[in-house]
């Protein structure tokens, strides 16, 4: 048989595949419309892959209680918490529980909170000191606090089934240990803590905050020190009930904060002019997040809570975090104001509607 030949007998072959994809397509057609007549109100019902959903999948995506939830204590997350230093140790008090937290403009959302506030407060001590947090768990579910680079003892990690149990609802644990760098004992920098249970539910409504350690050799101080932590929410925007943050069809985040608020209620980043100051970003979401800064590069000084030597660090205007990265990164904008944002589309948005999300202004003067 010549070549030509060949090729001229393919044709049949492709019309009888073409038409028994065609009639698959149609009886795959029938049963989603069929599937879709079935569902109830809730959304979920209608998306791809959810009939053959584990329980403990549905669990993750169920939405958080919203039953008796009360406003949040105070419209700014993130703010330092004052510890009382009793006998040489740090005491801190710190809880868990649910609390409507406004995002942007009317915007409110069912969070999980420490404190009440997302971020949580930020937790601010010296390398070498003693610290003791009393926690209290007032959410309706389990939780634990891992407290993320820290060099803890192993019975502090806060992993459930592993260093300790899960805090029940009403109930209390006592995390006590020193501050120091996991890895670097006489180090310092931007760590973090978080629930350590069910992280894509706990952590995906507000359940994380900054903790920053001092290295024992006093470190430069800059004009101004600000911790921007991000983080990702799946939530239904005319209700404001969340669920976990997923990777999967349909479940994409659709709300994105730093400290706990969406563009345009981002607010702005005062620094002086001239002046070289100091950023510490914190990624306590799920997703990865190349933040850009305008007008000027950035020196990453620190990753991860560890300093980058001197010969090693690089000037950047982005740099992507992975969800639980950090890094610390210095920089002297000139007079004007600068965005500084995600680079990701998506990202920049509220509920589908740009522009929102990961978007905050530095104001040079
Ligand atoms: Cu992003």
């Amino acid at each position: 048989m010549t070549e030509p030949q060949k090729k001229y007998n393919v044709i049949p072959g492709i019309a009888i595949a073409g038409l028994l994809l065609g009639v698959a397509a149609l009886i795959a057609a029938i049963i989603a419309v069929i599937r879709v007549g079935d569902s109830p109100s809730d959304p979920m019902t209608g998306m791809s892959g959810m009939s053959s959903m584990s329980a403990e999948a549905m669990h993750h995506m169920e939405p958080v209680p919203i039953d008796g939830i009360k406003d949040a204590p105070s419209d700014a997350g993130g703010t330092p918490l004052k510890g009382t230093m009793r006998d040489g140790v740090m005491e801190f008090t710190l809880d868990a529980r649910p609390v409507w937290w406004r995002i942007q403009g009317k915007q409110r959302l069912a969070a999980y909170a420490y404190n009440g506030i997302v971020p949580g407060p930020e937790i601010h001590v010296a390398n070498g000191q003693k610290v003791r947090i009393n926690f209290t768990n007032n959410l309706p579910v389990p939780t634990t606090v891992h407290w993320h680079g820290i060099g803890v003892p192993a019975a502090m990690d806060g992993v459930p089934g592993v260093t300790q149990k899960e805090i029940p609802p009403g109930g209390t644990f006592t995390y006590a240990f020193t501050a120091r760098p996991a890895g670097n004992p006489s180090g310092g920098g931007t760590f973090l803590y978080h629930s350590h249970v069910d992280e894509d539910v706990q952590m995906g409504v507000g359940l994380s905050g900054a903790f920053i350690i001092d290295p024992a050799t006093p470190a430069p101080r800059y004009a101004v020190e600000k911790t921007l932590v991000f983080s990702e929410w799946t939530a239904d925007a005319a209700t404001g009930r969340t669920r976990g943050v997923m990777e999967m069809e349909g479940m994409l985040p659709n709300f994105f904060t730093f400290n706990g608020k969406s563009f345009p209620d981002t607010g702005e980043i005062k620094v002086p002019a001239g002046k070289p100051v100091l950023l510490r970003l914190v990624n306590a979401g799920q997703f990865a997040h190349p933040i850009h800064l305008h007008g000027t590069a950035f020196t990453v000084i620190a990753k991860d809570g560890h300093p980058v030597p001197a010969a090693a660090q690089e000037q950047r205007d982005t740099i992507t975090l992975s969800s639980g990265e950090r890094a610390d990164v210095v920089f002297t904008e000139p007079a004007g104001k600068w965005l500084l944002h995600c680079h990701i589309g998506h990202h920049l948005t509220n509920d589908g509607a740009m522009p929102g999300g990961l978007v905050t202004m530095v104001t040079a003067r």
